[in-house]
């Protein structure tokens, strides 16, 4: 994987290692020789984690192998790349996936089993890459996986967190943090890059200095600097010899640090001073959707920001030397979401103050690169910067970003609306409104000549209702691209009985065209089909019961509905939606036990951000309400509620091919797309959900007849607004919901009358927000029409069979194809 200096030619040959068969014997050599040479332990006394390294570093060894011929072929060819700028990667394990990607796992698996060992053991192994909150980590994490499957030229980069997001303990029902030590004892899979260190700026000021033909430029000067070493990990697609790499930023103190050290004999401070600056990258931000405009944040943002273009710009002039108008020739950035948005001002200060280009001859390149992907539409959720913050830690990026806005407002805007000081209000990058500060959003606007939001409705309501005057400025410049998953993860890696029930039935080539997934359309009604496709759900469920036995001790049944909500926990999410209407089949059930209900077991997994208050209540009334459900005779084991702790990628590959039925039920309009919708259905979950995101889509996908729409439309939702909704009058209307809500809130579930008031109060006198009440009816019926359909075994399986056949839309390979060609103009290199 290296990028040397030494010439493209010497690459080539250099990549030719013949020693790494792919082969059960190469790879018993190769795993014999880790556990001797590199982990200094031996066949008959390493541990499992020892079998884990060594397998890993065997694997990576031939990994590394294509990896250093696919940059040697990059460089020969001097070809475009992508580059995808992420503040969060969600990779979850690597190695079963880089096993099944590079055809390596049979042969891994018998080389063990020679040994005396089990691979699915050693698998479990490993901790999960848990550098991510939701979707958004994890979508970047199944692009990375497309664009190397696709052998498009891609680097990602990112932050190299000391803690991922934390480990979540469930302690009396209720949520506790852990730091998550992922990278204590090391990690096989990263590799670090000493010779491709960073040093870059922060705080100081800016002064105007002149040049000896009076020409005037700024400086940025009294600085404080802190180093940036990348660590690199192989991307390594399926059927490909395309490996890309993440490279992953960690911070330190620089070399400066030590001169100060040794002069000024202030010891303590110094080091003080080195702490500071390594504490840049020890921490992932948990809120997955709330901007708290923390200081530390804004440093992390540019920090891997000014590494990584800077990264670029290394590469770039090492192999085009000096001809700053091919950059954008060689150059794409994809900005996930607005955290790296400062990536903008920062290529202006390097074009402008460093390259001495023209501003205007700058500006015009800069748009060509970047590009940015809008991921919500919640309000609370858009980056804004308070100024004089801003100012101090990025003093020359807050002019530039004053010139951009400048020249915006009175170009372009001033051209649209000539003297219309609202519209200016509007779109300006400065927010003048009370305190002044930056919206990152219309920052990204303004820079980038491509936006997207990543489903159809969110796209529309991109366009119409937040951003409808940047719409009329740039009328082409706002696109949609649906987001898919990677279907070698969500399918082979995680099921891979169901993976070889389908490779068996239509062949191999879905997992590299997944379109071709409709040919199981024909044996929706195969009973033969039906019976293998049931049975290999069951054999999941029977997993995954005794994974819950395990860590919760709760007994379910393999034959019951499994019926699961995993995402994280959010307000709009509306887990409380879900949670109320257990509350009132419990209910159900204890007027009438003979109530004719399929049982079902009821399965949340979520983390909420540990300063989410409501969000903790909703998790703590989950587990006490399982407390008392699950232990009481009435309900005769008909309903169980789980909630499965530490919420995951690992747990979801345990829980998604085990599903029923997947919850999807935000209030419309809320949630930009999903992603855990696309893996459930393709796994054969049917879907009970709101017309929001990508459910809008699926449902399109696999038609009406295959899917339990419930709930307000966008537009109702809207309407209910204007007029005014008030929750009580669904409250006294329907006394299921009344009866429900005040159960949970009495002290019946708890001992304590006072746990469960601030869910209460969310949903009723403070207006019940996401709109719970509103839907609950609506909800309620979805729900007995699942227990009906569910009843019906034949007609379920044909629905489920129908999902999976129907989900070739939601690959991240269509979703990649679309940005290469409408945002990227990416062309996939071939091999050699
Ligand atoms: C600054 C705080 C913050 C942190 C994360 C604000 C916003 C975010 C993300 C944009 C939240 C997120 O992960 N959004 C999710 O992105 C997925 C991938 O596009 C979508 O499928 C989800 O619907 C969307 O909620």
């Amino acid at each position: 994987m290296s990028e040397t200096n030494s010439s493209p030619s010497d690459l080539v040959q250099s990549g030719n290692l013949s020693s790494v068969e792919n082969t059960s014997d190469g790879l018993k050599v190769s795993i014999g020789n880790h556990l001797r040479f590199t982990l200094a332990t031996g066949i008959g006394i390493a541990s499992d984690r020892d079998w884990w390294v060594a397998t890993c570093l065997a694997v990576r060894d031939r990994v590394l192998d294509l990896s250093s011929r696919t940059n040697a072929n990059h460089r020969n060819k001097n070809v475009r790349r992508l580059h995808y700028l992420s503040l969060e990667y969600l990779m979850g394990r690597l190695l079963e996936n880089n096993l099944r990607n590079s055809d390596l796992y049979d042969a891994a698996k018998q080389a063990l089993g020679e040994m005396g060992k089990d691979l699915d053991s050693i698998l479990n192994k490993e901790p999960d890459m848990g550098l991510g909150n939701g979707g958004l980590g994890r979508l970047a994490a199944c692009f990375l996986d497309s664009l190397s499957t696709l052998d498009l030229p891609a680097v990602g980069y990112g932050i190299h967190y000391e803690f991922g997001l934390f480990r979540q303990e469930i302690v009396g029902g209720r949520q506790m943090e852990q730091p998550d030590v992922w990278t204590r004892d090391g990690n096989p899979w990263k590799i670090v890059r000493p010779d491709y260190r960073q040093t870059i700026n922060l705080y100081g000021k800016t002064v105007q200095k002149f040049d000896d033909q009076g020409k005037g430029h700024v400086e940025w000067v009294d600085t404080k600097t802190i180093v940036g070493v990348p660590w690199d990990i192989p991307i390594v697609g399926y059927d490909s010899e395309t490996v890309n790499l993440l490279r992953l930023w960690e911070a330190h103190a620089s070399d400066a640090f030590n001169f100060h050290v040794f002069n000024s004999g202030s010891y303590m401070e110094a080091i003080h001073d080195k702490a500071m600056a390594e504490t840049v990258s020890k921490v992932l931000y948990p809120n997955d959707s709330t901007e708290t405009g923390k200081e530390l944040r804004l440093v992390q943002q540019y920090f891997f920001v000014a590494c990584s273009l800077a990264d670029i710009v290394r590469r770039f002039k090492r192999d085009n030397p000096a001809h700053w108008s091919l950059f954008p020739d060689k150059v794409a950035v994809q900005l996930n979401d607005t955290h790296p948005a400062v990536a903008i001002p920062e290529l202006m200060r390097i074009l402008v103050d460093q390259e001495f280009l023209k501003w205007n001859e700058a500006w015009e390149i800069c748009k060509k690169i970047f590009a940015y992907t809008n991921h919500t539409l919640l309000p609370e959720a858009l980056e804004m910067w308070s100024v004089p913050l801003f100012g101090r830690v990025l003093p020359r990026h807050l002019e530039i970003i004053f010139e951009i806005n400048r020249l915006f407002l009175d170009g372009e805007v001033e051209k649209m609306w000539p003297g219309d000081s609202e519209k200016k209000r509007v779109l300006s990058i400065i927010d003048e409104r009370g305190a002044k500060s930056v919206r990152m959003a219309n920052l990204s606007v303004v820079g980038s000549h491509a936006v997207n939001g990543v489903a159809a409705l969110h796209t529309r309501l991109l366009r119409e209702k937040l951003f409808p005057e940047f719409d009329a400025v740039f009328p082409d410049r706002f696109l949609n691209l649906t987001n898919g998953i990677t279907f070698r993860r969500w399918l082979d890696v995680c099921n891979p009985q169901l993976s070889k029930l389908i490779s068996d039935t239509i062949g191999t080539g879905w997992k590299k065209d997944a379109m071709k997934l409709t040919a199981l359309e024909s044996y929706a009604d195969d009973n033969s089909f039906q019976q293998c496709y049931r049975r290999i759900k069951r054999d999941a469920k029977v997993r995954l019961a005794k994974i819950i036995q395990d860590t919760c001790g709760i007994t379910v049944s393999p034959d019951a509905l499994f019926d699961v909500q995993i995402k994280r926990l959010h307000e709009y999410k509306r887990q409380h939606l879900n949670l109320v209407h257990i509350v009132a089949l419990y209910q159900k059930l204890l007027a009438d036990p003979d109530a004719d209900i399929h049982p079902r077991v009821f399965i949340f997994g979520a983390k909420a951000a540990p300063g989410y208050f409501l969000a903790k209540n909703i998790i703590h009334a989950i587990n006490a309400l399982g407390s008392k459900v699950n232990n009481d005779p009435r309900v005769k084991g008909k309903i169980k509620v789980v909630f499965l702790p530490n919420y995951g990628v690992t747990l979801a590959e345990r829980i998604i091919p085990a599903s029923d039925l997947s919850e999807q039920i935000s209030t419309a309009g809320k949630e930009a797309s999903g992603t855990g919708n696309m893996k459930l259905a393709l796994n054969g979950a049917l879907t009970i959900g709101t017309l929001d995101g990508a459910n809008v889509e699926i449902k399109e996908e696999v038609g009406d007849d295959n899917i339990f729409i419930f709930g307000l439309t966008v537009e109702e939702v809207n309407d209910l607004h204007t007029r005014g909704y008030n929750p009580w009058d669904y409250y006294w209307a329907d006394s299921q919901v009344r009866n429900a809500i005040d159960w949970l809130a009495s002290d019946f579930f708890t001992g304590n009358s006072a746990d469960f008031k601030p869910l209460r109060d969310s949903l009723l006198d403070h207006g019940d927000p996401y709109m719970v009440l509103a839907d609950f009816a609506s909800y309620a019926r979805a729900q007995s029409d699942v227990d009906a359909a569910y009843k019906n075994p034949a007609k379920w399986d044909r629905m489920a069979i129908l999902n999976t056949a129907r989900m070739g839309k939601f690959s991240s390979d269509r979703t990649i194809s679309e940005y290469a060609e409408k945002v990227w103009n990416l062309k996939a290199v071939s091999r050699a």
